[in-house]
């Protein structure tokens, strides 16, 4: 029997992670429905049309007793997991400053960190095109600022937002403890190694894989 929630996912995926690590600190069940991206499994006519216009995952797939909706975008899906629990602040400011890293993960940190990991750890340098190439050094740049941001913002306080773990720390914590993968040197961010060993401490936290 289908359960309440299906993650369509590829597992080496930190957006698909997030919902992962979401839904175990929640006590959700997740069934998941996997992809392999390389081999273009998300890009064919069927998953276009029914469950991403866009072609990429994740996507969570709600199966309600009205039907089967679907919610792409990993952090959109976090926040309608986590509606109303303690990963999302009760204060409306909290709130908005939660919502403040989660904007920030996704323009100023995931497309550098994630995309230098996706393409130096899976793709491989000598398979990227020429102008990807001349990406890479803009994207070091850029990551290392992202996570020099963080590291100041920990300096200071154990979590993004307030003083337990939110969203914010689940988003960007999905792709920060990989960054070695793509080239990073975490050492030099030493309140972000600090932060990472406790969202590895929180109850029923889950590894990526
Ligand atoms: N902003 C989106 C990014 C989604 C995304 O870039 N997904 C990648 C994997 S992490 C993907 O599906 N790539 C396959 C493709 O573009 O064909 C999110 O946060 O969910």
């Amino acid at each position: 029997m289908t359960g309440m929630f299906t993650l369509h996912e590829d597992p080496r995926s930190g957006n698909c992670y997030k919902i992962r690590l979401t839904a175990a600190l929640l006590d959700f069940r997740l069934e998941l429905k996997r992809y392999d991206i390389m081999a273009g499994e998300t890009r064919t006519p069927e998953f276009l049309g029914n469950v991403n216009p866009s072609g990429r995952i994740p996507v969570l797939q709600i199966n309600g007793t009205d039907g089967i909706r679907y919610l792409p975008e990993s952090n959109a899906a976090c926040c309608y997991l986590a509606d109303g629990s303690h990963l999302i602040p009760d204060d409306r400011f909290a709130r908005a400053d939660m919502l403040r890293w989660m904007f920030f993960e996704q323009y100023s940190h995931e497309p550098n960190v994630a995309t230098l990991r996706f393409w130096l750890h899976f793709v491989g340098e000598p398979q990227l095109s020429p102008h990807q190439k001349t990406q890479i050094m803009p994207k070091r740049i850029a990551g290392c600022e992202a996570l020099a941001v963080m590291n100041r913002h920990l300096e200071t306080r154990d979590w993004f937002v307030g003083d337990c773990a939110t969203l914010a720390d689940i988003a960007l914590f999905a792709y920060t403890h990989v960054a070695e993968d793509g080239g990073f040197v975490l050492d030099e961010y030493p309140a972000v190694l600090s932060w990472i060993d406790r969202m590895r401490a929180l109850p029923d936290f889950v590894p990526m894989d």
